[in-house]
This record gives C-alpha cells, structure tokens and sequence, in this order.
C-alpha cells in the first residue's frame, strides 16, 4: 500500500486515486493517524487537479461508510426522503417541505445545518421557537419518524466522522469550493441517512455559492450522478437565488412565513420551490406518474392542513409545550406571544416613485448579519429576532415615500452606512413591468437519468 506522501504526489501530479488508495486515506483521517498537514496537502492537492466523477463517487462512499449508517424498518422501504439546499436567502423551504412530505406518507429525517456567512440555517430558524430541541439522538430520529414522519435535527456524532474533520481542514486550507469535495461532504451525509430518494436545490445568483447557471449545473449534475451510485434516486432543480425566497429573511420572521404558509397564505416563489422539490421527490419514489401530479398531491397537503398537523407534532415531538405549538398553529395566531419579537422596528421608504426593478438579497443578507441574525464563525449565537420584512414586491409601482422594508433590530441601532446599503438593495426603474415581470425561481430539473 502506497505511504500517504505517495497518494498526495499522485493526486498532485494529476494522477486518479484508485478505490484502494482513497479508502485509505478516508480511514487515516477517520482514525486520525495523519497529520493535519498531510490531510491540508492532500485537499489542496484535489483542489487543483480535482477528481473524475469515478474517484468522487468513491470518495462519497468511504466518507459515507465512516461512521454509522441509519437503517430503517422494512416497511418504510421506498418512503424515507430528504432534501438538500445549496444555501440562500430566506430559504425556509425545508419547514415546509418535511411535514408536507409526512403528509403525503413519506418518512423524512431531515438531518440539517446552522448558517454560516450571509445563508441562513435551517436548524437556526427552529431554535428561534422556545423549546424545540434540535440534538436528537438516532433512536429518538427513529420514534419521531415513526409517531410524525419527520424530524429535523442537526448532525449526530456517529455520523460522517470523515466530513467533520475534511470540513474543518477545507476551511483553513481554502479548499471549501472544490466540487468533488463538496459533493462528498453533501451526498455522504445524505447516504448516511439510507435515503430512498434525494432532491437537492442547486441554487445560482449572486446569494448563492455559485454565480452563473452553467457553475451551478455543473454541480448539480455531479452531485445527482454521486447520489444515484449510492443507490439513492437524486435528481436536482436549479434555481434562481438573487433577492430572497418569501418577503422575510431573519430566523423568527422566517419561522412566521412558513407557518402563514403551512396555513395557506405562502408567497408564491417558496409555494412553487416546495411543490416542485416535493413533487419531484413523489415521482423519483413513483408514487406519481409525473411532476405536475407531484406538485398537486404537496400542493394539496399544504392547503387542505395536513402539513401544518404535521408541524405542529413535529414540534411537540421535538420538545415544544403543547400549549405553545397549539398557539403558533391557530388560525390568526398571535405568533409573537410564542417567539421573541425584536426590541425595534423601523420602515425604510422608497426614495422616488417608479417600478421595483430588483432587490438584493445579498445586500439585504449581509446588512442583517451585521446586526446579529448570522454568524462568521461556527459556534457564535445568532439573535432569532433581527430580521427584515420585504413589504414590496418585483414589478411593483411605489410612491415616494412609501415603506419597502420592516426592518427588526435591537441595541445598538443600525449605523447611517447600513441603512444606507441596505436602501442600495432596492432598485427602482420607470416603465420597465416587462423585465420586472417576476419569473418562475426553478429554471432547469436535472434528472435521476445522470449516471456515471
Ligand atoms: N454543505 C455541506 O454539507 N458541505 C459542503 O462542503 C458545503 C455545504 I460548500
């Protein structure tokens, strides 16, 4: 067997690991008998030359197989599904998804993450409820799948050893947007949860990982490719990230926006994303002949109430009182007697009259960072309550003067310099209704068809 210097001047020199020589390296990071330096060398090493879809395949599955693999009863053989999100603004589509997916039958152990940098976190937006306990263990996984038919928790232990330590290293080494690093941390964690079925939101825009589309179908096709020779069914949609999805971006305000929605009363790009990763997911299990039956059958389970009854048990099965998620599920429900409302708001005010052209998620994102709602570094609290309320929408015509956007904050207040950049997200143009048109956010589907 070759020394792990060996492997690293072979991926170095451009060459292709065999299985043989990845498997090793994955168990001499799992069982930390390399160095830190030589796991740096060997990233960067993968970095610049990267990794045929062969070796990241193999790669995925020795990342997989590190730690535990979930495994399900029998009966649930087709049923368990999950999706991923590349990340983005006010994505909350996770909230909505999971209990719609119980609703339809599936079982969902929606393993999910914190936010980092401008993205919001899927774990975050939940904590902002009082009580929910996000640290489950993979019995309790298991209970909760079973009484409700989906949980969402953070990251166990047992799981992908392997991917905790390359995370850490990857983000010292600058070796984080590696694609075939990337898809093995993604789809290794997916693995591990012995899914049926993945759909992954590959996002693209400026508040995205990716800028361009073609980035963006790059990686979405090599991430279905990896999952399918896991033997999960994947496919992907590509998806356009440039404002935000909804109108509320912050961890609480977002937690409301799922709830309307889950009531009824979604905006229509966070409607349109749910319907068609869930829709895609019942025609990938072939519950459905075709996605415009999927996206009904999700459709339905979200307005006829099913999917807020799931939400609502998911919460108390993840330690919300009884009392409480019987409050936040009520019709007109006074959600800030539940979820802790930030000390201040303030409206900001359109400078002139015209059109809304655009609105920059990322600016917007940035700005509330700034102000608490994220972290920079794992591990740093976020505040649950600053966020923003988008009063205005794309196409739009404001007067002067009008409000745009309900902005949460506490102490101290926003700076002259943020609420400056933040009225830079907005831009406003004159008779231009044709480009504001509002587009459909899913522009391409990528289908379980790539292989390797
Ligand atoms: N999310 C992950 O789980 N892994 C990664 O490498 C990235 C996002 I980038």
């Amino acid at each position: 067997m070759s020394s792990i210097p060996d492997l690293i001047k072979k991926k170095r020199d451009g060459g292709a690991l065999s299985d043989e020589e990845i498997k090793a390296f994955i168990a001499r990071v799992t069982d930390k008998t390399i160095q830190d330096c030589q796991t740096g060398a060997m990233l960067m090493a993968i970095w610049q030359k990267g990794m045929t879809a062969e070796e990241t395949a193999t790669l995925t599955q020795e990342m997989m197989s590190s730690g535990e693999v979930m495994s399900w009863p029998k009966e649930w053989a087709g049923l368990v599904v999950d999706k991923h999100s590349t990340g983005g603004v006010g994505d909350k589509v996770s909230l909505v998804l999971a209990p719609a997916l119980a609703a339809c039958g599936y079982k969902v152990p929606m393993i999910s993450g914190r936010g980092l940098a401008h993205t919001g976190g899927t774990l975050d937006k939940l904590e902002s409820i009082p009580g929910f306990n996000i640290q489950q263990s993979i019995d309790q996984i298991k209970d909760i799948m079973d009484s409700v038919g989906c949980c969402i928790v953070g990251q166990t232990e047992t799981l992908v050893p392997a991917d905790r330590v390359l995370y850490g290293v990857r983000d010292v080494t600058s070796t984080v947007d590696s694609l075939p690093l990337i898809a093995g941390s993604i789809i290794s964690k997916k693995g591990a949860e012995s899914l049926s079925a993945l759909v992954l939101d590959v996002k693209f825009g400026r508040a995205a990982l990716y800028k361009d589309l073609d980035s963006a179908r790059e990686l979405a096709q090599l991430l279905v490719k990896v999952g399918n020779s896991l033997g999960m069914r994947t496919g992907a949609a590509l998806s356009s990230m440039d404002g935000t999805i909804g109108r509320c971006v912050g961890n609480s305000l977002e937690v409301i926006e799922c709830l309307e929605t889950l009531k009824g009363n979604g905006p229509d790009d966070l409607m349109e994303l749910v319907q068609i990763l869930g829709g895609l997911l019942l025609e990938m299990t072939g519950s459905v002949s075709d996605l415009s039956e999927g996206r009904r059958r999700i459709s339905d389970s979200v307005i006829g109430g099913a999917a807020l009854s799931k939400f609502q048990a998911m919460m108390e099965a993840q330690g919300v009182s009884r009392e409480a998620a019987g409050t936040l599920c009520s019709a007109h429900a006074d959600y800030h007697s539940v979820l802790r409302r930030a000390e201040h708001r303030r409206h900001l005010e359109t400078p002139a009259d015209g059109d809304v052209v655009d609105v920059d998620g990322m600016i917007l994102a940035e700005v509330l960072h700034q102000l608490g709602a994220g972290r920079s570094k794992s591990g740093e609290p976020v505040n649950h309550s600053v966020g923003a309320k988008l009063l205005v929408s794309l196409g739009q015509k404001v007067k002067k003067g009008a409000a745009w956007l309900e902005l949460h904050y506490e102490d101290p207040a926003p700076t002259a310099d943020q609420i400056s950049r933040l009225q830079s997200a907005l831009t406003l143009g004159t008779d231009t209704q044709q480009d504001a048109q509002p587009q459909t956010v899913v522009r391409e589907l990528i289908s379980p068809q790539e292989r390797l």
